[in-house]
């Protein structure tokens, strides 16, 4: 059976990804119609070797559409969207738009794939940082039950888009070099060479002080291990890493789990590897996670300070599990529950 695939935001750091995820898996595409902006289109994609013409992103482009992966911002899935469900395609929505929606499933195929099957047209993709979290959360809430999470993230920059990878390398060039009139677009702050505690860098605070992603992982978790009074909460920061997001997690839990025995829990999980041996300074790294994807997990020990408490380390590449990958895959089952 071959499927009609649109890709929105194709020329993107995610969209780009979307297109060679669906080639390596070998997704069923009969044809693709890769959509962007105006100012994209006519230029080609490559997709299974082949130049395919981007076009322009429209109402009335998701006609003989059957499934249509967006990845072009939380605006432009609002406003499109709901052409592209009137035309009768299913939406994964790789945006923020549509996830806190209670008619909208909010997928991570190994935790809760079961809730795709109630979906109304859209099917939402969880923030990247939240995504690679829920791989480790699920397992061990399952298994002794969590009783609080704290977690700082250590987020790379494609998160931001390919402009952000270039004022990344712009800056840290002309700062290496002395530069002075180095101009910023992106970043509220210099991001070479430093840390910044924000994210995302355009939007304003909450009231309550947190940011927008710090909020966002908080009620996104919440929702997919599908417990309304899980106890969460999170510190996002921004580092100078162009590929892949790193987690420092420390988690309370109801009963005792060992080390070895969270190893084991979480080496026989799917999606992820455990990486782990103090002895050979083996552990996750975002220049190992990149373009894999796997899920790493490493550095696990008790927490000294708790009863039952653990402290863990994670990456994932942020594009892919944390984006294009988990589309993909939820693509996938759609089409495992479609065909039976
Ligand atoms: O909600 O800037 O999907 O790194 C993912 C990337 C939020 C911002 C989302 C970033 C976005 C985030």
């Amino acid at each position: 059976m071959g499927v009609n695939v649109a890709v929105v935001g194709v020329t993107g750091a995610v969209g780009t990804e979307m297109l060679k995820v669906l080639e390596r898996r070998a997704f069923p595409v009969e044809t693709l119609r890769p959509l962007a902006s105006s100012r994209s289109a006519g230029k080609d994609v490559v997709f299974r070797k082949e130049k395919v013409a981007i076009q322009e992103l429209r109402e009335d482009s998701f006609e003989g559409i059957d499934i249509a992966l967006f990845s072009a911002g939380g605006d432009i899935s609002k406003k499109f969207v709901p052409h592209a469900v009137k035309s009768n395609c299913v939406v994964v929505d790789n945006t923020s738009a549509f996830r806190m929606d209670e008619e909208v499933p909010l997928v991570v195929p190994e935790v809760n794939s079961y809730k795709i099957a109630d979906h109304k047209g859209i099917i939402a993709n969880p923030n990247c940082s939240t995504i690679q979290l829920v791989l480790v959360l699920k397992p061990l809430h399952d298994t002794v039950k969590i009783k609080r999470v704290v977690v700082s993230t250590y987020q790379a920059v494609s998160g931001a888009g390919l402009i952000a990878i270039e004022e990344l390398k712009k800056e840290t060039e002309s700062l290496l070099d002395k530069r002075k009139n180095y101009e910023r677009n992106v970043f509220p702050h210099q991001i070479a060479f430093n840390i910044l505690p924000q994210i995302p860098q355009s939007n304003a605070f909450m009231q309550n002080g947190y940011t927008e992603e710090e909020m966002k992982m908080i009620m996104e978790t919440k929702k997919i291990l599908d417990d309304p009074s899980f106890r969460i909460t999170t510190t996002t920061v921004r580092v100078p890493v162009f590929r892949c997001h790193s987690e420092s997690v420390n988690i309370e839990t109801q009963s005792k789990i060992s080390v070895d025995e969270t190893r084991d829990l979480l080496s026989r999980a799917e999606g992820l590897v455990v990486l782990d041996d103090p002895t050979r300074q083996l552990y996750p790294l975002a220049s190992t996670a990149i373009g894999k994807d796997d899920t790493f997990v490493g550095r696990i020990r008790e927490d000294e300070s708790l009863e039952n408490g653990l402290n863990l380390w994670i990456v994932s590449d942020n594009l892919l599990k944390g984006a294009a990958l988990n589309a993909v895959q939820i693509a996938e089952k759609l089409l495992d529950t479609v065909s039976g």
